[in-house]
């Protein structure tokens, strides 16, 4: 008998609106909640409602000052000088249930960590987590805490060595930045890099320092990649990470901001393409922690996140090429459940370009004899 997969879930995160206008929707969470359940697939996952962090689990990587300073920030009293400091430029992003949004986060994560360290489920998903920018004193990137620093200390109470995984188009600076002196944990990201594209970090040279040098490594993509070019990235990069890092434990970053037609991103993959690494990292059978992140254009988001859902649990044999009927479905534009790459985009990333970032990333793990 196998266990059945963890979905972690809050209603109330889904009702928070971070600002008028702003990218970050948390509806997209319900959504994708009901496409969940109007198929059926929710019935067949363990769901576990999150708590909130609390103030002394969010001091694992957050300084007590800031912490503090989150709890009273969303007030109006909070200090002006203080926001400067905290915050940078996501001062303008303040909203009332800033902290008690944070903190969910937060706490789905760590019930992820928790779950697969019991054994209780060996995949966990938190839609509502994987804010990758977070840093110890300060906010970055729509990212007030990073609950993937947080689920990835506990998991190292556990296990040896855990693989960070990170899709979403953006940089993950904050989980990278982290661990960066350690060979504990191996941090991975594929990202859209150059013209100053957020947060402008990522090179290629950048692989970790001191005991770290060599456990980070970083994939910089110009726009308008699609299926095929990223899947030959990525498949020979990760089948590579797994045999030399031989992880105990894997999280997985799931933006999906790196999909076509994205608000923020300008990569081209499909959604079945993006779901495809998600297959092919489950596959290697480890305990797999999977999250969400960036993600802009609302009703795709939802369509990912549903068919990566039923992907990594082993239930897609059951989806269809349509939604199920469901209470956004006018919303959802047209009624089908991949999101195609947009053929009208050229991939501004050459052949030659790929090529030479792969083989100067695989060459740092070759045996010495080939
Ligand atoms: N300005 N509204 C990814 C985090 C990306 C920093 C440039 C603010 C936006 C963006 C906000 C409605 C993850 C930057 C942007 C305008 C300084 C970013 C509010 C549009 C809007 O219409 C908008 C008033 C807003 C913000 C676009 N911000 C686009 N890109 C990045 C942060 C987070 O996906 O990786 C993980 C969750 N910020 O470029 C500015 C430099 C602030
Ligand atoms: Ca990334
Ligand atoms: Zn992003």
């Amino acid at each position: 008998m196998s266990t059945k997969a963890a979905y972690i879930y809050h209603h109330t995160m889904a009702d928070v609106i971070l600002g008028p206008g702003h990218p970050m929707q948390p509806a997209r969470l319900a959504i994708t909640h009901e496409l969940l359940s109007a198929s059926g697939i929710l019935d067949q996952l363990l769901c576990v409602e999150p708590q909130p962090a609390t103030k002394a689990q969010l001091q694992a990587l957050h300084d007590k000052d800031y912490v503090d300073f989150l709890f009273r920030a969303a007030s109006p009293i909070a200090d002006k000088d203080q926001k400067c400091v905290y915050l940078c430029m996501e001062a303008l992003f303040m909203f009332p249930d800033l902290y008690k949004y944070y903190a969910l986060c937060a706490g789905g994560t760590l019930t992820a960590a928790r779950l697969l360290i019991r054994g209780e489920a060996k995949i966990a998903i938190n839609w509502g987590g994987g804010l990758h920018h977070g840093k110890k004193d300060w906010a970055h990137g729509f990212c007030f805490v990073n609950d993937i620093v947080l689920g990835i200390i506990e998991l190292l109470k556990f296990y040896d060595r855990v693989l960070y995984i990170d899709i979403d188009v953006h940089h993950g600076d904050g989980v990278e930045a982290a661990f960066n002196n350690t060979d504990r944990v191996f941090t991975i990201s594929f990202h859209q890099f150059g013209n100053e594209f957020f947060p402008r970090t990522g090179r290629l040279e950048d692989c970790g320092e001191e005991e770290g040098q060599g456990f980070a490594v970083n994939v910089p993509l110009k726009p308008g990649i699609a299926d095929e070019a990223y899947r030959n990235m990525f498949t020979p990069i990760m089948e590579r990470v797994m045999a030399v890092f031989n992880p105990n434990a894997v999280v997985l970053q799931c933006g999906t901001d790196s999909i076509a037609n994205d608000r923020l991103g300008s990569l081209n993959l499909s959604a079945k393409g993006h779901a495809e690494c998600v297959a092919f990292i489950c596959n290697f059978k480890l305990p797999t922690m999977i999250l969400g992140g960036g993600g802009y254009t609302v009703q795709n988001v939802a369509r990912l996140w549903f068919l990566k859902t039923a992907v990594a649990t082993g239930l897609d044999g059951q989806l269809t090429e349509k939604l199920p009927a469901n209470k956004y479905y006018n919303f959802f534009g047209t009624g089908k459940l991949n999101v195609p790459s947009d053929a009208t985009v050229k991939d501004q990333n050459t052949a030659e370009e790929l090529e030479l970032i792969r083989s100067k990333i695989l060459a740092r793990y070759d045996s010495g004899t080939g």
